[in-house]
C-alpha cells in the first residue's frame, strides 16, 4: 500500500491544489447505470441492498471500474440511521421513503442506540470489505445525513417539498424538537466511528435541505450539530477529513465553515464559482459544483461548464463533483466524455 497521504483525493482534502483535480460524483452509484439496475432487480428492496455487504460492495465498485474515478462513496443511504434507531424505513418503487412519522417528544420513546450497531453491522461490513478490494488509489469515503435533514424524513414520513411539520415542531417546541436532533447526532457521530474504524478514509455529511432554514434556525439546526458530529470525529479520528455538504446555503456557507470545522465543503449548483474562489477556497478545500442538468445535456454545454469549473476552482485545493446527485436519465456517455474533459485538463 503506498502511504494513504499519496492518494489524490486525500492530498486534496488536506489543502493540496492538484492538477488535474481529483473526481468523484455525488451518487455515482445509481439508476443511471444499467449495471447498478440489474443488481437492484435482484436485491428486491432498496435496504436488502444496503445491507447485504456483497451486492453493496458490488455497486460501489461499478463506477470505479467504469470510469476510474478518485473515490468511492460508501453504498448506503442516510436513512439506515431512524431505521438502525427503530423508526422502519420503506422504500416503495417510484414513491421514495416511507416512515411512521416522529411528531412530537412522546414519539421518541420508540428510539433507542441499543441495537443500532446490530442493524447496521452489513454498512460496516460493507466498508471493510471495499477498504480491501479498492485500488490502491482510490479513497474510501464514508457519509451520513446530517441532523436536520435526517430528522426531516422522520418528522415528516418521507420526502417533503416544504417540511411544514418538522419547521412547525422546531418552532413550537424547540426543546422537544432538539432532543430529536440530539438522538440523532449522537447516533450519526458513533455510526461514522463505526465506519472509520471499518476503514473509510474520508467521511462527507449531506445536510440536503439546510437550505430551506433561515439563518437562526441554521445555526441552531445546521451549524450546531454538524460542529458537534466534526469535533467528535476529530477527537478520536483527527487525521479524517470531513466534507461538509450544507446544500443551498448561500452566504452562510462562510459561517458553517468557520463554526464547524469541516475540512472540505461541497458546493451546491447555485454557488457563484468566482465568489467561492475568494470567500472559501482560501479557508477549505471546495467541492463541486457542476449542475446535474449540464451533465444530463452533454456536449458543447458540458465541456464550457466542466472547464470554467476548471478554470476557477482548478488554482486552489479542489475536488471536482457535481452539484447535487447525479441525475438517472443521465447518458452514462456523458460521464466518461466529462473525465476526459477534466483529466485533459492540465493541457490548457
Ligand atoms: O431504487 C433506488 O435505486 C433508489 C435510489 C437511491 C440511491 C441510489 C436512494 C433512495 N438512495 C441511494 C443511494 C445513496 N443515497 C447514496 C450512495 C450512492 C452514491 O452516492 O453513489 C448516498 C450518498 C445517498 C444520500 C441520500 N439519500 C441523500 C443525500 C444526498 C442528496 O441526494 O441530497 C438523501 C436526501 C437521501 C434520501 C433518499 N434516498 C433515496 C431516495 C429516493 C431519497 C429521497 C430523496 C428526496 O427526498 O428527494
Amino acid at each position: 500500500m503506498p502511504k494513504s497521504g499519496q492518494k489524490s483525493l486525500l492530498r486534496a482534502l488536506r489543502g493540496e491544489a492538484i492538477t488535474p483535480p481529483p473526481v468523484w460524483l455525488m451518487r455515482q452509484a445509481g439508476r443511471y447505470l444499467p449495471e447498478y439496475r440489474d443488481v437492484r432487480r435482484k436485491a428486491g428492496g432498496f435496504l436488502e441492498l444496503c445491507y447485504t455487504p456483497e451486492m453493496a460492495v458490488e455497486v460501489t465498485l461499478q463506477p470505479i471500474r467504469r470510469y476510474g474515478f478518485d473515490a468511492a462513496i460508501l453504498f448506503s443511504d442516510i436513512l439506515v440511521i431512524p431505521d438502525g434507531l427503530g423508526q422502519p424505513v420503506r422504500f416503495e418503487e417510484g414513491e421514495g421513503p416511507k416512515l411512521d412519522p416522529i411528531r412530537d417528544t412522546a414519539g421518541l420513546a420508540q428510539l433507542s442506540d441499543e441495537r443500532m450497531h446490530d442493524r447496521l453491522a452489513p454498512v460496516y461490513e460493507t466498508v471493510r470489505r471495499l477498504s480491501q478490494a479498492l485500488p490502491q488509489e482510490v479513497t474510501l469515503i464514508g457519509f451520513a445525513g446530517a441532523p436536520w435533514t435526517v430528522a426531516t424524513y422522520m418528522v415528516e414520513g418521507g420526502s417533503s417539498r416544504d417540511f411544514a411539520v418538522t419547521r412547525a415542531w422546531s418552532l413550537s417546541d424547540p426543546e422537544g424538537f432538539g432532543r430529536l436532533i440530539d438522538i440523532v447526532t449522537a447516533a450519526t457521530a458513533d455510526y461514522l466511528c463505526r465506519q472509520i474504524e471499518a476503514g473509510a478514509e474520508a467521511i462527507q455529511l449531506f445536510d440536503s435541505w439546510a437550505g430551506v432554514l433561515p439563518d437562526d434556525a441554521f445555526q441552531r439546526w445546521v451549524i450546531e450539530p454538524n460542529a458537534r458530529i466534526v469535533s467528535a470525529l476529530k477527537e478520536r479520528f483527527p487525521d479524517i477529513p470531513v466534507i461538509g455538504f450544507p446544500r443551498g446555503a448561500g452566504v452562510l456557507y462562510e459561517r458553517y465553515i468557520e463554526q464547524t470545522a469541516v475540512d472540505a465543503v461541497s458546493l451546491d449548483t447555485t454557488v457563484p464559482l468566482s465568489w467561492a474562489a475568494e470567500r472559501l477556497q482560501p479557508k477549505v478545500t471546495v467541492q463541486g459544483n457542476l449542475d446535474p442538468q449540464v451533465l444530463l445535456a452533454g456536449g458543447a454545454a458540458l465541456e464550457h461548464r466542466a472547464r470554467e469549473i476548471v478554470a476557477t476552482l482548478g488554482h486552489g485545493p479542489f475536488i471536482f463533483n457535481l452539484g447535487h446527485g447525479i441525475i438517472k436519465e443521465t447518458p452514462p456517455e456523458n460521464v466518461a466524455q466529462l473525465l476526459d474533459i477534466i483529466r485533459g485538463s492540465e493541457k490548457n
